[in-house]
């Protein structure tokens, strides 16, 4: 077999992450949607995802993920504003968190709003495709994670199809890479993320993760979402999300070898000792693995 180097490019500058930190670093969940506790109040949910981020930061999680639209097919429709009102009592909540808050939205005004409100990293699950959000990711001048997607939300799993799953993912990325060029935006702001799970079969979920080291020659720091994800249902006979932490656990630590530099992940202590002893046994101590090298 081929020797293959996984090496990641460097992540942008972020408030509170050591540039030369051993990769990957772990990205907390924080969901601000009110599915699961519905006839809260506004302000308890808010309270309640800043603990969270909080706990997950306290657990080694180097950023976290605020999230107010569920993705999942069949959730209600939250609104724009809906959506803005959820997550800016958080992002005050947390200016004093000392680690990068990430917004995770598909949304021009959103985008604006929450730069304005602190936050650090722009995740936009449809790679600033929406209507006007290359020009607010450009202003905002943080960093952006542009993510492969393949339909809609809604459908997008009802039967997702492609020739060649990698080399479409790799064009895609590389297309919205020259869309934000465009923008004004420099590859160095962008980390890229193939969506597992986002309009995907199993087959093509399991493509793209044996690929993870293809990605690197785009020139970009990878971002890798496969926290309780339904592939990992699929093949574990686990229908429960809450039960799939082994599961995700164990595609963490394969994208970890091969060079991922953020997991986001929902389950942050199990996921930090995870890295600890992978990175204990095949980091740079070991005079081993070039994916936990410096960069
Ligand atoms: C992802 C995401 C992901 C990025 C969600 C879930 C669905 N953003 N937002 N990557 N997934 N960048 O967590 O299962 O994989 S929401």
């Amino acid at each position: 077999m081929m020797t293959r180097v996984f090496r990641s490019a460097p992540l942008p500058p972020l408030p509170g992450l050591d540039p030369d930190a051993a990769r990957p670093v772990v990205m907390g969940i924080v969901n601000v949607s009110d599915d699961s506790f519905s006839g809260d109040s506004l302000k308890g949910d808010a309270g309640r995802a800043i603990q969270q981020a909080r706990a997950q930061v306290a657990a080694g999680a180097a950023m976290v993920d605020l999230g107010a639209e569920s993705t999942r097919p069949g959730a209600a429709p939250v609104s724009v504003q809906q959506e803005i009102d959820r997550l800016l009592p958080v992002l005050e909540g947390l200016r004093d968190l000392g680690k990068p808050v990430s917004v995770d939205t598909r949304h021009a005004a959103t985008m604006r709003a929450v730069a304005a409100a602190g936050a650090a990293i722009l995740n936009d699950i449809s790679a600033l495709e929406g209507e006007g959000s290359l020009a607010a990711a450009a202003a905002s001048g943080l960093p952006i994670v542009l993510m492969h997607m393949q339909g809609e939300p809604g459908t997008m799993q009802s039967a997702p199809q492609y020739d060649d799953v990698v080399a479409e993912v790799l064009a895609y990325l590389e297309s919205r890479i020259a869309a934000c060029a465009a923008a004004g935006i420099a590859r160095a702001k962008i980390i890229l993320d193939p969506g597992i799970g986002f309009g995907k079969t199993v087959a093509h979920n399991l493509a793209l993760l044996r690929a993870l080291p293809r990605f690197h020659g785009l020139g970009c720091p990878l971002l890798i979402g496969v926290s309780r994800k339904s592939f990992i249902g699929a093949i574990a006979h686990e229908p429960d999300p809450a039960r799939r932490l082994p599961g995700s656990l164990a595609v963490a630590l394969h994208a970890a070898t091969r060079g991922a530099a953020i997991l986001r992940v929902h389950d942050v202590p199990e996921t930090v000792q995870a890295l600890a002893l992978w990175h204990a046994i095949s980091g740079p101590e070991s005079g081993g693995n070039p994916a936990v090298q410096k960069s």
